[in-house]
């Protein structure tokens, strides 16, 4: 290679590191702090009454969430929509005083909701 042409390569590596440092030189920016927690409650039962579920959103650590339906003769289920693959067992449809429903989440967001009233028994939970 000749002088000439290292004198051109050695001007072309300083241009580069010259144009990486270029700036306010001061120091880098804080990292944005941490988002915030979703709203809605943070709970493992969750309770089926008075044709809603609550609370909802729900926040929880992958795992198990219970469903707790309130003693009154309605009926109400719960029928997973939407989450991460595959989807846990859906509930029976059943009234105050039938057993709890418990179903395990993994990490994602999941919906469901009452295929009796499924306008206005909707629900989401978070699990972190
Ligand atoms: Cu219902």
């Amino acid at each position: 290679m000749s002088i000439g042409r290292l004198l051109a390569v050695a001007a072309i590596a300083l241009a580069v590191a010259c144009g990486s440092s270029t700036g306010s030189g001061g120091n880098p920016p804080p990292p944005p702090p941490p988002p915030p927690p979703p709203a809605g409650g943070h709970t493992t039962t969750i309770s089926v009454a008075n044709n809603s579920f609550s609370p909802t959103p729900d926040t929880i650590p992958a795992g198990n969430i219970t469903f707790h339906w309130a003693a009154n003769a309605i009926t109400h289920n719960v029928t997973w929509q939407t989450g991460p693959a595959p989807f846990p067992m859906n509930s029976a449809t059943q009234v105050g005083g039938d057993p709890d429903y418990v179903a395990t989440l993994k990490v994602g967001t999941y919906t469901y909701h009452c295929t009796v009233h499924p306008v206005v028994m909707t629900g989401t939970i978070v699990v972190q």
